[in-house]
């Protein structure tokens, strides 16, 4: 029978790279994200290959999120793979100048919203004694950045979460895996800056970057192990990239 995976942030970025690596893989999907365009235009194209199931809500919205995943009908909540992937940073800045409600944005989305959705999913996954969370870091969770502060505390979190996961959800049989890429052009930066495409574009200038392909192929491999082997923590890096602060440029 086809697995069932529920991918976050399915609309851009990484997410959406999953979204497109799982459908090769013949893994029906539940796309979620905030903008239903989006969410329609994937599902029109992926639905050539599997089931695709969409949904909308704000992660940051604990009531959203739970209304929405219990709109799933019972066959759709045998969710074998949960991807937390849905997140983003908001400003770089140092700390003292800090925007609160970048704060928030951050603290609420990449920390709550992933706890929110995995709340919900984790009962199904234990009733069915199976299942994979894959939750996604980031170098920034490993090591902390100038300016980076808050995001990165918020990756730290996501990193704590996923060995909390791992060493709570041990008797159930479920797989945690964390994954913390470096520097990968998405939209990531876009949003980080604010709309500001000449700022967000200098970002990944003289090197070449990840692709969201990338760490999509790493997260497909990872779960595409045996039954037996758990991934437990990928760290992925452009090869111009040495650790979170050094980064070869060419000049
Ligand atoms: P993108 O901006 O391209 O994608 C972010 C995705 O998250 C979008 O699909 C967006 O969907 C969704 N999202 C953001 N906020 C919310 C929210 N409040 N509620 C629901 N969905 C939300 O960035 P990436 O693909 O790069 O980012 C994906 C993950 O990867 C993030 O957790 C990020 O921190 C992490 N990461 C990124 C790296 C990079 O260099 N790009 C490196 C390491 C980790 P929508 O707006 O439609 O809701
Ligand atoms: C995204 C990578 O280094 O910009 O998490 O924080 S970084």
């Amino acid at each position: 029978m086809s697995k069932i995976a529920l991918i976050t942030g399915a609309t851009s970025g990484i997410g959406k790279a999953t979204a497109e690596a799982f459908a090769d893989l013949g893994i029906n999907l539940i796309l979620c994200g905030r903008r239903l365009e989006r969410l329609y235009e994937i599902q029109e194209i992926l639905s050539e290959k599997v089931k695709v199931n969409i949904l909308t809500f704000d992660v940051r919205n604990r009531a959203e999120v739970e209304k929405a995943l219990h709109t799933l009908p019972e066959e759709l909540r045998a969710i074998d793979i949960l991807v937390n992937n849905a997140g983003n940073a908001h400003g770089l800045t140092p700390i003292q100048d800090g925007n609160p409600d970048d704060w928030d944005a951050m603290i609420d989305g990449n920390v709550k919203g992933l706890l929110y959705v995995s709340k919900t999913i984790m009962p199904w996954m234990i009733a069915r004694k199976k299942g994979h969370i894959v939750n996604i870091s980031s170098i920034a969770g490993k090591a902390t950045y100038p300016n980076g502060n808050v995001y990165c505390a918020s990756k730290a979190a996501v990193e704590a979460i996923s060995e909390g996961m791992r060493l709570d959800l041990n008797p159930h049989g479920i797989k945690v895996t964390n994954v913390a890429p470096g520097a990968v052009e998405t939209e990531f930066s876009l949003v980080r800056f604010k709309g500001d495409e000449k700022r967000a574009e200098a970002v990944y200038n003289g090197f070449v970057p990840l692709t969201p392909q990338d760490v999509a192929e790493s997260i497909a491999f990872a779960v595409t192990r045996p039954a037996h082997v758990v991934v437990a923590d990928m760290t992925l890096f452009p090869v111009a990239q040495a650790s979170a602060t050094v980064l070869r440029r060419d000049s």
